[in-house]
Formats: structure tokens, C-alpha cells, sequence
């Protein structure tokens, strides 16, 4: 099944789309399957005879050969002498028995030593066989093919991640895509105003996502109108856990944890005060007239925010760190510094860069980034604007995050792929590299992660946006590489398991940015906060481009409110 964009998408989208699938599959020279090996042979046989004889066609091969056939009803020719005394022969069974089967056979010849079927072997690189891997391998793939590919096939040799692992969507809650719904376990919906959460109620056990458009005649507090259902929270759960290498959809960045849909986020955006609870409750926090969340995550991914860190945000971040937990944080789209949480002290702050490497022209900044990780867009010198319509300079064109959607406007419809853009995006690729890490071993603590992540990302590229002018140091220690992290992350000794649950809190957690502290949160407008949604930068066209960036963004909510 190709990606299929929902029809909101503009047609300047399809066609991006398709040039980035051409890069894709311009790179790749054989795509091979995950899962367990099948040898693939070739009908040729390594021999060694007892004799040693390597020689070919010498009259003494020929009289050897013509013997084994008879002993074996094999029909054999000799192709080739190889390194170690060894030769290569083409060998016709007539008896239509496995290749295993004709090797026993020429091994019971007294004369041959040792008989070994000649197989096809593989690049150790895991390319999984949904059908739009393809469309996700600019980013997802090797750096060498695409600067900003985080280098998943690679990693995924060492982990694919281990279902003891629960990551948090802290988001708009879930809709059961069919390329998602078998990695759930049980989320929560926090929304406590009804007309937020649209689902007739406050807070109840059932995070699935009803819809967070806002209606015609609607105003948000932050001043904004009528838009249509972002499917947030599903779009983001599916970048971090989309059933992978399962013949559909698209690729997840961790193939085995399991993912838990907290819901904060709907009509107008999130309030402060549920966004707080529901992350404290992904943590395994307890919330006052909430039941104890069962299955706790040592990831929380929160891709919404706004304002900067109130000291009630990082309490939450303190406590969470405390009891294990990693926080992921995008950093927001304003094409201005970093918001909150993702400027909370004990975050990691991602940005986001595009498919060429180069920081994304909408992706927030500063110096609370940790990391820059893939979320689409265009890298902010390859942007031009003339006439009201964006051109992106770079050879690979504007870049797309492939994620599940629904195609409802209101309500849920018909389940889809679309391409998205966002720091949004970019977190959850960070969360699924981190609980990969945790699979390989469940001790690591939040500074750690946050350490090795760090340490591990390859430099921003050179005469680009982070490199240069006033920008170093602002996007981070660099590019996310999942190889390198999984490689030099320290793993767990041999009394620890990927079953077993999440190591003892070891202290104070992470330290990757030096923001935080203790001042209030505006919230965003009217106390509210919303998803850092790139819906609005797929469904709507350009306007604006101002400011210190070369920003591109929606028309829609750039300057009243957090919907971006
Ligand atoms: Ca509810
Ligand atoms: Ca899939």
C-alpha cells in the first residue's frame, strides 16, 4: 500500500512526497527482511576433499568427481577453487531433496572431507517490509545515504526494543489505527472540562481520541476558530511504536515497547493543570481520584507545551526523574526559543532537522536542547519565499515525517498515513531510541540516557543553521544516531533482564539543559496549551515569514495560540 495522504494534504505535499521516496529508494540496493533467517541458496556446494586436492579439471578431479556421482547420484561439476583448500561445485539432485540434504549426502562420501551448501548472505542492516519504509528511510536510514537519517537499520541489529518498556504519549489520546492498536496498554483521559475533552465527560479509564477540532462559530481562548482533528496523539504514538516489519503502514523507531495514550489535549488545546497529572500518572506518580496507573512508562513523551517551566512542571520533572523516568520533550515550532516543559531542567529538549540535517526553519531553540532529531520541514537556509509560496533548496526537497492519522475532520473516519512536520515528530523518534536503550538495559537513569544521547549524536553539518553565526550551541549536542547510542550505552550485566521492572530510583535524573527554574507559566492563552501540531503546516498554506529565522508556517494559530 503506498502513503496515502489524507485529502486535507496539499498537492505541494504529494509531490514532496514522491521525491522523497525516490531519494529513498535511489539509496538502497537491497532491502532485505527482518525476523528469522531463511537461507536463501544458490545450488552451488563448498567441498574439501580428504585428499586436499584443489586442482580443477585435472584428470584426477575428473575421476574423483565421476566416482562421488556414482556413490551419491549426484550430478556434479567443478566450478571454482577456492581460499583454504577448498572448491566450489554446481551440483544437479535428482532426487529433488534441500540443498542440507545434498551436503549430508557428499559428506558420506569417503572422499570429501567436509560438504557445506553454498547460501546467500545479508547486509547486517534490519530493513523491515512495511511498504512505506520507503518513504520513511531519509530519515530513518544510514547518515551516509541522507545526513539526517538516524541511522535505525544499523541499530536495530543491536535492539529492537522489548515489551517490558512502556512509553507515555502524553497527547490527544489514541484512535485504534490497525497499524498501531496492538501496541497499546491501558492510558487514562485527564481532560477534566467537557468541552475540551468532547467526549461528554471529565476524566474516565478511556484515553481514545474523539476529536479535538474546534467547531464553526467556536473561539478558543487564545483567539483562535473553527479548525478540524489533529489525531495528535496517534500521529506521534505511531512514530515511536507503529506495528513494524508487519507487511503495512509504516515503521516504528521501537518494534516492541509498548505504548501508553495519556490524554491531556483537546478542543482548543491542554490545560496546565491536567497536563501536569496525566504526566505525573505516566510516571507511576499518583493523582488524587485517579486509580494507580498498572503498567507505569520509564519514557514520557510530551509534544505539546508552551510558556516556560513553572516550578510545578519541574517538580514533575524532579519527581519523575527521581523514580526513573525519562522525559522527552519537543521543543516547539515558533522559530523562537524553547517552551515549556521541554525548558524544564531534567528534559531532553529535542529540536528538529531535516532530512538533509540542517535545523528545521520552524524548530525552536536554545540552549535547553539536548538533541535535534528528524521532524521534517526544510532546513532554515535551504527556505525561500516569493510570492507566498515556500521553495526548499535542499536536494532532497521538503521533508516529511510519515505518521497514522485518521482522515475525520471532526470525528474519526477513515484511518490513513500522512506526512507530518514538527519538533512534535522529532521527540518521539528520541523516546523510541531511548526505550530501546532501556530494552538493552532497564537501569540506565535518566542522566545516563540523557548522557549517551549526547554524546553519541553526530555534529550538526557544517555551513548550516546551527554551525554558524550566533546559532552554535543552540541546537544541541547534534544529530540523533541510534547505532551510536545503542552501541555505547552501557548494558545491562547478566543479573539483569529486559523483563525485569524498572531499576530503583537513583537520584536527582538528568541534567540536559540548564533551564528550568521557578518562573510562572502563562500557560499559553487563556490558561491553555496545545499540541505542537503540524496538521496546521499540512493543511493550510503559508503566511509569515518573519522574525529572526526563515520561518514557514501556518496561517492558522501562529500568533494567537500554541496550535502550529
Ligand atoms: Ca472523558
Ligand atoms: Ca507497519
Amino acid at each position: 500500500m503506498p502513503l496515502t495522504l489524507s485529502k486535507a494534504c496539499p498537492r505541494s505535499l504529494q509531490l514532496a512526497l514522491m521525491i522523497v521516496a525516490g531519494v529513498a529508494l535511489s539509496g538502497i540496493a537491497f532491502p532485505v527482511a527482518a525476523g528469522a533467517s531463511v537461507a536463501t541458496y544458490t545450488g552451488n556446494y563448498i567441498v574439501r576433499w580428504r585428499d586436499g586436492s584443489t586442482t580443477i579439471d585435472a584428470a584426477g578431479d575428473t575421476a574423483r568427481i565421476r566416482r562421488v556421482e556414482s556413490s551419491t547420484g549426484l550430478g556434479i561439476a567443478l566450478k571454482r577453487p577456492m581460499s583454504g583448500t577448498m572448491q566450489l561445485l554446481a551440483i544437479q539432485d535428482g532426487r529433488g531433496e534441500g540443498p542440507e540434504a545434498v551436503a549430508k549426502r557428499l559428506r558420506n562420501d569417503p572422499r570429501v572431507a567436509d560438504a557445506v551448501p553454498d547460501r546467500w548472505l545479508r547486509l547486517h542492516d534490519t530493513v523491515p517490509n512495511d511498504p512505506d519504509f520507503s518513504y520513511q528511510l531519509p530519515y530513518m536510514g544510514a547518515p551516509a545515504n541522507s545526513a539526517g537519517g538516524v541511522n535505525l537499520p544499523r541499530a536495530w541489529d543491536r535492539s529492537r526494543g522489548a515489551s517490558s518498556v512502556v512509553v507515555a504519549v502524553v497527547d490527544t489520546g489514541y484512535l485504534p489505527h490497525p497499524d498501531l492498536a496492538g501496541r497499546l496498554v491501558a492510558g487514562y483521559d485527564f481532560i477534566t472540562p467537557t468541552d475540551v475533552s468532547q467526549d461528554g465527560d471529565g476524566r474516565d479509564a478511556d484515553p481514545t481520541d474523539p476529536g479535538d477540532y474546534v467547531p464553526s462559530g467556536t473561539t478558543c481562548p487564545d483567539g483562535s476558530g473553527a479548525s478540524n482533528s489533529t489525531w495528535h496523539g496517534t500521529r506521534v504514538a505511531s512514530v515511536i511504536g507503529a506495528i513494524t516489519n508487519n507487511g503495512q503502514g509504516i515503521a516504528g523507531v521501537d518494534w516492541n515497547a509498548r505504548i501508553q495514550p495519556v490524554r491531556v489535549s483537546g478542543r482548543c488545546g491542554a490545560l496546565l493543570s491536567d497536563t501536569i497529572d496525566g504526566m505525573r500518572w505516566a510516571g507511576g506518580l499518583s493523582v488524587p481520584n485517579v486509580p494507580p496507573n498498572p503498567t507505569p512508562a520509564r519514557v514520557v513523551n510530551i509534544s505539546l507545551g508552551g510558556g516556560t517551566c513553572s516550578s510545578f512542571e519541574q517538580q514533575a520533572i524532579n519527581d519523575l526523574n527521581a523514580a526513573g523516568v525519562i522525559v522527552v520533550a519537543a521543543a516547539g515550532n515558533s522559530s523562537g526559543a524553547v517552551e515549556s516543559p521541554a525548558d524544564c531542567t531534567g528534559v531532553i529538549a529535542v529540536t528538529a532537522h531535516a532530512n538533509d540535517g540542517e535545523n528545521a526553519s520552524y524548530a525552536n531553540v536554545g540552549p535547553e536542547v539536548a538533541i535535534s532529531a528528524p521532524g521534517g520541514g526544510c532546513g532554515n537556509s535551504r527556505l525561500s519565499v516569493s510570492g507566498g509560496v515556500a521553495t526548499c533548496a535542499s536536494p532532497a526537497g521538503m521533508s516529511y515525517i510519515a505518521t497514522l492519522s485518521n482522515s475525520g475532520a471532526a470525528g474519526p473516519t477513515t484511518y490513513s498515513v500522512v506526512g507530518s512536520q514538527g519538533t512534535s515528530f522529532a521527540a518521539p523518534i528520541v523516546s523510541g531510541v531511548v526505550s530501546m536503550m532501556l530494552a538493552q538495559n532497564p537501569a540506565l537513569t535518566p542522566a545516563l540516557v540523557t548522557t549517551v544521547l549526547k554524546a553519541t549524536a553526530r555534529p550538526h553539518p557544517a555551513n548550516t543553521y546551527c554551525t554558524t553565526g550566533d546559532h552554535v550551541g543552540d541546537c544541541g549536542a547534534g544529530l540523533l544516531d541510534a547505532d551510536a547510542a545503542l552501541a555505547a550505552a552501557p548494558k545491562a550485566s547478566p543479573a539483569t533482564s529486559t523483563t525485569q521492572p524498572p531499576a530503583p530510583p537513583t537520584g536527582g535524573g538528568g541534567s540536559s539543559n540548564g533551564g528550568g527554574g521557578t518562573s510562572s507559566s502563562n500557560g499559553g492563552g487563556g490558561g491553555a496549551f496545545a499540541p505542537w501540531s503540524a496538521a496546521a503546516l499540512l493543511m493550510i498554506g503559508l503566511a509569515g515569514f518573519a522574525r529572526r529565522r526563515c520561518v514557514w508556517r501556518a496561517g492558522r494559530g501562529v500568533t494567537q495560540g500554541r496550535l502550529q
